[in-house]
């Protein structure tokens, strides 16, 4: 039972028991986050870039609306638990990512869900319109921005890390000849 100024809470023995593990010390570097279950099929293709590279990652369901005294946890405590930055993803009224870099001085990645109504333009506006003073890098809607949150990761933890400057540089790398060896249209035909 957590009390908040008068609004009692009860979020069961099970819940209590994750969100504990939630606020231990972790070795990932990146907290992945969402708002929903449903934003996983975007915010996994963020994953998948993260896997590839080798670099270690959490990734959460933390939602502004649903959970909002959670998300304020789990975003005050990031940087003490050891993340190096975290990459919010969310859809429709995405406050997420804002509401997680207002409470963390770590790196926030803000991916634009896309929206069942709206395409990700609201998603993508949320995400995007920050007041000056408090940023979050935000990536293109969908599963592009998600890989992209992925590979800007990458490239941020790369900096102070060399194995990692090395994949980075195969990866664009091999992305460049791979588009030059399928560049000539007629001889795909
Ligand atoms: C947002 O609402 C989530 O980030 C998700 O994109 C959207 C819809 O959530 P569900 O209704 O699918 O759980 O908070």
């Amino acid at each position: 039972m957590m009390q908040t100024s008068g609004t009692a809470i009860d979020l069961g023995e099970m819940a209590m028991k994750e969100v504990d593990e939630w606020l231990q010390p972790t070795q990932a570097q990146v907290g992945v986050v969402m708002g929903s279950q449903s934003d996983w099929e975007t915010m996994g293709e963020a994953c998948k870039i993260l896997d590839a590279f080798g670099v270690s990652y959490e990734a959460r369901v933390v939602s502004a609306h649903r959970t909002p005294h959670w998300m304020v946890q789990y975003a005050s405590k990031a940087e003490e638990r050891g993340l190096k930055m975290v990459i919010a993803g969310a859809g429709g009224a995405a406050h997420l990512p804002g509401m997680i870099a207002s409470c963390t001085s770590l790196p926030v990645l803000g991916v634009p869900v896309s929206s069942r109504q709206l395409s990700g333009l609201d998603s993508l506006l949320s995400i995007v319109q920050m007041p000056g003073g408090v940023p979050v890098g935000t990536l293109a809607i969908g599963p592009a921005g998600a890989k992209n949150a992925g590979l800007l990761a990458v490239r941020i933890l790369a900096l102070h890390d060399r194995q990692l400057a090395a994949k980075l540089h195969h990866y664009i790398q091999s992305q460049t000849d791979q588009v030059l060896a399928d560049a000539d249209l007629q001889k795909a035909k």
